[in-house]
């Protein structure tokens, strides 16, 4: 079993991990800035990995990780191109076999990896698991929202499937290049759907089916799909929600902009709603059902460069603009599958389920695509994780033996919120790793994790990443090294973390800052569709000679990297990053508000909640009916996940005499913190101030 200890008592490992990544010998300048809490106590704590889990690790100890991670970044294109070895190419790359430009002052930032290598990832992911003797592998188990609804897939019977609807998509004239935006929940069609654009080498675009029509709308108007694929509705809990609706609604208002679409695919969600009760736009509307079974089931590959695009997904900046993250197709492949294996410590008997939808990077990178390259059996849930009780995670977890399970902390915290109960009376014997992913997860429910849902037995993999990422940039690889509750730990084969100051010089040792990246990776992501220049301004022009994660990071004494948070505009709710912008822009679309500013608060489950400060036009009275009428606003602009938890009433904004908004005010005010103002003397109209606080909690 595992232990829990305190550093001094760890000799073994520690020290050569930590003088390892913290670049020994250095001098340590400590605390060169402060912008997060400080680990204090945490980094003491230590869970040792028990000896049982290490003896049958792919990664059984630090002396093992360190020596693949020095070859990674001593020798990237020797240890990458071994690893793409084990997938078919069509073709093999050529040399060299990554090229980059990572420093804005050399010019255009560039990223290619395996360029000329000639593959096709859903090929990797199904055809490949099919002749290597899987076929009668469970490649999906399909759990409805309502208990009893299910449905499985053998990874043949997934590949007649893509197959199926790679023709159709052929077909009615799709090719290689052609977006395709994807809004369906999580039926077994997401992941079929992703796969078959992949096989004919047209770039899909997920958008989370609890996006609004005008969040879809403007996504379509972004990247102009050939086909939209969508279904009737969903059940989420106790709620239908039409999705077709929607879609309608966001293709009305992208054929007013003048792009119009052709051709919506729907499928017939049966378990939610009939197909007779759809509204329907003949022409256009066609259903699933109708067509894609009609298409043979085997459907020659589309063979496509390594650094062809395979997927746009469209994430929160900090200005109201969604920014389509562009992932091509060789590096991420790589990348996703060497980083799943790895970091769950996958083997071939593991059942895995990852609670993310597809609709976010998460299940693009660890419910599709790392997962089916290493051939594992998936398991894909509907539902609320919490329906129609909260136990049904651990009652989906017996049912399918779950082996490896991987979610984002607000569900943890949520659950551990509705009490032991409802783990302790399933077995979850089957569990034998954790994830964590979203937002730091706080020592308290990683505790909680580890010890009720895990029985002290089962190693958590708290993994940091992002969209632009592709794939885990630090995270544990249980088994190597001892685990702290709250740190991801050590940084990924091949990635070297860097944390800087605001004035973009490297900090050694413990220190916290600024959490960059120096080098490429084959997963990172190579434009931002259609504004090249965002992508620099954004991630490569903050830090000169660095990629900027826009996190803020903590390493301790021991090398571990602790995140603390977002640093730029983007606040993180329940694992989902919402620019405050965005929420901004939908609350002074409403004819009523004059002003709005949004900041972050601390949540107890979403980890952050949505803080909107609101001016109203001259005359209008604050009431209960207008506030209900703002979060509406916000709900049918981008979705019910941004909806704010507080609008506070706001006569004026704090600003400065230049008129930029003092969000740094508005942060402590929202926090209720009202003793840590600070300085309020730059302030146009200080009094602002003392009207706020009057008006905190009407
Ligand atoms: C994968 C994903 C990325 C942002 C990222 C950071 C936060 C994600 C985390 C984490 C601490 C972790 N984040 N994982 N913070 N520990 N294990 O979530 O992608 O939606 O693009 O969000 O999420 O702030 O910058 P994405």
């Amino acid at each position: 079993n595992y232990r829990i200890g305190m550093a001094s008592n760890y000799l073994r490992h520690g020290e050569s991990i930590a003088n390892f990544s913290s670049g020994a010998g250095k001098i340590s300048r400590i605390n060169a800035v402060t912008l997060g809490e400080s680990p204090a106590s945490e980094e003491n704590d230590l869970v040792l990995p028990s000896d049982e889990f290490c003896r049958q690790a792919l990664i059984p100890n630090p002396q093992k990780y360190l020596e693949m991670y020095k070859r990674s970044v001593e020798d990237p294109a020797g240890f990458w191109s071994d690893i793409a070895s084990e997938f078919y190419w069509k073709q093999k790359w050529g040399q060299p076999v990554f090229s980059e430009n990572f420093d804005v002052r050399n010019g255009p930032i560039d990223i290619q990896w395996f360029k000329g290598g000639v593959t096709n990832i859903c090929y990797n992911c199904v055809d490949r698991n099919v002749e290597s003797g899987n076929a009668d592998k469970i490649a999906i188990y399909w759990e409805g929202n309502e208990p009893g609804f299910q449905d499985s897939l053998t990874y043949s019977q997934l590949l007649q499937r893509v197959c199926q609807l790679a023709n159709y998509l052929k077909d009615v004239g799709v090719k290689k290049g052609d977006a395709v935006i994807i809004y369906l929940p999580m039926l077994m069609e997401l992941p079929i759907a992703m796969l078959a654009c992949a096989r004919i080498g047209a770039v899909h675009s997920v958008v989370f089916a609890g996006f609004s029509a005008d969040s879809l709308a403007q996504r379509i108007m972004d990247c102009k799909p050939k086909v939209v694929i969508t279904c009737n509705a969903v059940k989420r809990g106790s709620k239908t929600i039409q999705l077709k609706d929607i879609v309608d609604t966001a293709l009305a208002e992208s054929s007013k902009n003048s792009i119009s679409i052709d051709l919506c695919l729907t499928y017939e969600n049966q378990c939610a709603m009939k197909r007779g009760d759809t509204k329907w736009q003949d022409g256009r509307d066609v259903w699933w059902q109708d067509v894609v079974p009609k298409y043979p089931t085997s459907c020659m590959v589309e063979w496509v460069d390594a650094e062809d695009p395979l997927f746009l997904l469209y994430t929160s900046g900090s200005t109201g603009k969604p920014k389509g993250v562009l992932h091509t197709t060789g590096g991420y492949m790589v990348y996703t599958a060497t980083t799943f294996k790895y970091a769950f410590d996958y083997k071939p008997s593991d059942v895995y389920w990852c609670t993310a939808d597809c609709g976010w990077i998460t299940g693009h990178s660890y419910v599709t695509y790392g997962p089916m390259l290493n051939g594992a059996t998936v398991v894909v849930y509907e539902g609320a994780p919490n329906y129609p009780h909260p136990g049904r995670c651990w009652d989906i977890v017996d049912k399918f033996n779950v082996t490896i399970f991987y979610t984002a902390p607000t569900l943890v915290r949520s659950l551990m919120r509705d009490g032991d109960q409802y783990v302790t009376r399933y077995s979850r014997k089957s569990l034998r790793v954790l994830g964590s992913v979203g937002e730091p997860i706080n020592p308290s429910a990683w505790r909680w994790f580890f010890n009720v849902v895990g029985d002290s037995r089962c190693p958590i993999s708290d993994t940091w990443w992002q969209t632009e990422t592709g794939g885990f940039m630090i995270t544990p690889l249980p088994g190597a090294w001892p685990q702290k509750p709250g740190s991801a730990t050590f940084p990924f084969f091949g990635v070297q973390p860097v944390i800087v100051d605001d004035k973009g010089i490297e900090i050694d040792g413990a220190c916290s800052g600024y959490l960059c990246v120096k080098n490429s990776w084959p997963g990172a992501f190579r434009t931002l569709y259609g504004d090249h220049e965002r992508y620099e301004t954004t991630y490569f022009k903050p830090f000169p000679g660095y990629y900027f994660s826009g996190d803020g990071c903590t390493r301790d004494k021991d090398g571990y990297y602790w995140l603390t948070g977002r640093v730029d505009d983007v606040i993180n709710v329940s694992g989902h990053r919402i620019g405050t912008a965005e929420v901004e822009s939908a609350l002074v679309s409403h004819p009523q508000c004059a002003e709005a500013a949004v900041v972050g608060f601390e949540h107890e489950v979403k980890g952050q909640g949505i803080y909107a400060f609101v001016t109203l036009v001259e005359g209008v009275p604050y009431s209960e009916e207008l506030r209900k009428s703002l979060i509406l606003t916000v709900r049918e602009q981008i979705g019910a996940f941004a909806a704010p938890d507080k609008i506070h009433w706001a006569p004026g904004l704090p600003k400065t005499r230049s008129g930029k908004i003092m969000r740094r005010i508005l942060r402590k005010i929202a926090a209720r913190q009202l003793d840590e103002l600070g300085d309020t003397s730059t302030l146009a109209e200080p009094n602002v101030v003392d009207q706020l606080i009057a008006l905190a909690d009407c």
